[in-house]
């Protein structure tokens, strides 16, 4: 039997049902599947290993090692980049687009071909994920990515990431065919002000070199940025200054760089200067290096609320700023969605596309929240061209940032064809591959930011919202709906038991440790929620109606709103933004109304005063 399955090695057995699975993401610009699907061939040639891209090589090299290969393989494997031997016979198949390549899996060959380096090393990603089930599905793909930079700023204000936790962003962003990480945390006093000038201390320098190492590994460009608008004289000591920060670094081995110009006042804010001392940097750093990338820089109006047209500040920059100087911009508002309309406009006036710093998922204006959601309202039809770049804004929390990361891969890759449900869903799985259940019902309770400056909202509890809206409204009524009550009751278990599986879960320590707040209060929603559920039912049937039962239940039901706020401070007194909230949007306020309801009706009917409103504003609460 053995052998048998030996010699069909090379033969394709038709499973249609497994083609119609072959899900890859992003998903490829070109793909067609014969529905044809082999085994892993257990022998094999390689071709182009010493001239193709390092990285790629090694990749493949994790699944076809040296010791396999024979020069009687049935499967030649072809790798490389446009003009490498090894794929001289696909030249013409390879798209014609910076970091594309040309994948094919047939009887016979296994071709990866990049259109340059990236290319061939993102091919290599795509064959994996096609050979993630254990099989070789036979398909050809033509695959290039929409939007040219795709990525992160580490652009926040807050802690800083860990320099473990930027190791295992750069990984995914490699996995996930994001090619930028922009390093400008606002509270890294060597990035702004007041140490901008002066060289990091030796352990955080190495700590950045071996970061851009990393990420050269990871095919992502590391991003350098400094933000010098708050005290910047514009002075020729201070240009120097500036300058001997970017030598400093680039000695560190960084090759990219930025000047953030954004949240400062005064004598920063001045475009003519801001442009000179940009095409300065181009002309005496960029240019004379040679391998440094296109400059960055994110002005000072960067969002279209922000404009003041009688500066014109932005067609100075558009009119000034060299060519190759790519110019960030957040959309019509700080936080917001990305709409076409709004690119037409400000492109028209920094005479580029812009460069999108999305701010989503940060949550530096909304602490006590954390979003794990869907990534809906993201505009498919904006035609690429309008973009130079795309990249994401993300939470202090780095890990849980991850859902919102890998969803942004995914459309800047292929706008067209991106899914956020399918994204979302993707990315719990890799998250936590066995508990994937248990987060994702966190995930869904926690999407929403709150009220907040930048009224900014995202859609939460989704399925179980009109239930509660429907349930509440026959309570209204005097009706308590055993139907509905039912599936809320079962909806607050659910919460409960997710809470506690994913404090007690070993299936990604960093993302639970990032989340355990969160997760404390979410535990105590469900229960809160089961026992307002059966506070309200109980109070509905007078002739069940236990006084002191009532008495006891309402008693517990304060204490553990008490709680809440205590665990809550303690985990955040951010004085803007105190405590913890989850399921903030329709379960909470669902909570306090149902509660609200059920009392007044004890009140009435027992000539009582119980306070009716249960109070989850901490900001209240630490008033007395
Ligand atoms: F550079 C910009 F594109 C930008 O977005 N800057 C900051 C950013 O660091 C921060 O993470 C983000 C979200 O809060 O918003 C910008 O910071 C602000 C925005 C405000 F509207 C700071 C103060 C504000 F009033």
């Amino acid at each position: 039997m053995k052998k048998i399955l030996g010699l069909a090695v090379v033969i394709f057995i038709p499973i249609s049902l497994f083609a119609q699975n072959l899900h890859i993401q992003p998903t490829p610009q070109n793909i067609s599947v014969s529905g044809k699907v082999a085994d892993v061939p257990e022998s094999y040639r390689f071709y182009g290993g010493e001239t193709a891209d390092v990285e790629a090589v090694k990749l493949m090299r994790s699944i076809f090692s040296v010791e396999d290969e024979s020069t009687s393989g049935q499967v030649c494997i072809y790798i490389g980049e446009r003009g490498d031997r090894a794929v001289r016979k696909f030249a013409s198949k390879i798209p014609d687009c910076p970091e594309g390549y040309y994948l094919r899996v047939d009887g016979k060959n296994i071709v990866i071909a990049g259109a340059d380096e990236r290319g061939t090393y993102y091919g290599v990603r795509t064959f994996l994920q096609l050979m993630s089930h254990g099989k070789l599905p036979e398909v050809e793909i033509t695959d290039y990515p929409d939007v040219r930079f795709r990525g992160v700023v580490e652009g926040f204000y807050g802690i800083p990431w860990s320099f473990e936790a930027r190791k295992r962003q750069l990984e995914f962003y490699g996995k996930h065919k994001m090619n930028t990480y922009i390093y400008g945390p606002k509270d890294d006093p060597y990035h702004s002000a007041p140490n901008w000038r002066k060289p990091y201390p030796p352990e955080e320098a190495e700590h950045i070199r071996s970061l851009v190492e990393m990420a050269a590994v990871h095919k992502v460009d590391f991003v350098w940025a400094i933000h010098p608008g708050k005290d910047i004289q514009w002075t020729e000591e201070d240009r120097d200054a500036l300058l001997g920060k970017f030598e400093a670094m680039y000695d560190l081995g960084v090759r990219a760089f930025a000047v953030f110009f954004d949240d400062i006042s005064g004598k920063g804010t001045d475009p003519v200067r801001q442009a000179e001392l940009m095409n300065y940097l181009d002309e005496y750093f960029v240019k004379v290096k040679k391998d440094v990338r296109p400059l960055i820089v994110c002005p000072t109006e960067y969002n279209r609320n922000w404009v003041k047209p009688e500066r014109g500040y932005l067609e100075h920059l558009g009119k000034t700023l060299n060519n190759d100087i790519q110019i960030m911009w957040t959309g019509d508002y700080v936080v917001c969605d990305i709409t076409s309309e709004g690119l037409d406009w400000v492109n028209s006036r920094i005479r580029r596309p812009a460069y999108i710093w999305w701010n989503y998922p940060v949550n530096d204006y909304a602490r006590d929240h954390i979003v794990m959601g869907e990534v809906d309202r993201l505009d498919k039809s904006i035609v690429s061209s309008l973009m130079s770049g795309f990249v994401s804004n993300p939470m202090e929390q780095a890990e849980a940032s991850k859902v919102a990361l890998y969803a942004i891969a995914s459309y800047a890759w292929n706008l067209e064809a991106y899914d956020s449900e399918v994204a979302w869903e993707d990315a719990l799985r890799e998250l936590m591959p066995q508990d994937y259940q248990f987060l994702r019902v966190f995930a869904e309770h926690n999407a929403d930011f709150g009220e907040n400056i930048n009224n900014y909202r995202r859609e939460e509890s989704r399925k179980i919202k009109p239930v509660a809206e429907a349930f509440l409204q026959n309570y209204q009524k005097a009706f308590f709906s055993e139907e509905l009550g039912k599936k809320l009751t079962e909806e607050f278990e659910q919460i409960e038991t997710s809470a506690d599986m994913l404090m007690g879960s070993k299936d990604n320590n960093a993302l639970v440790s990032e989340i355990y707040p969160w997760l404390l209060q979410f535990k105590s929603i469900g229960e809160l929620g089961q026992q307002v559920l059966a506070m309200a039912r109980m109070v509905n049937s007078l002739q069940q109606l236990d006084k002191d039962l009532f008495l006891r239940m309402y008693r517990r039901v304060v204490a553990l709103r008490d709680i809440r706020i205590k665990t809550g401070i303690a985990c955040n007194d951010n004085s803007d933004c105190p405590g913890i909230k989850t399921a903030s949007c329709v379960l909470e306020p669902f909570i306090c109304e149902l509660f609200k309801l059920s009392v007044e009706r004890f009140n009435e009917n027992f000539d009582q005063k119980l306070e009716t409103n249960l109070v989850f504003d901490y900001k209240d609460y630490l008033k007395d």
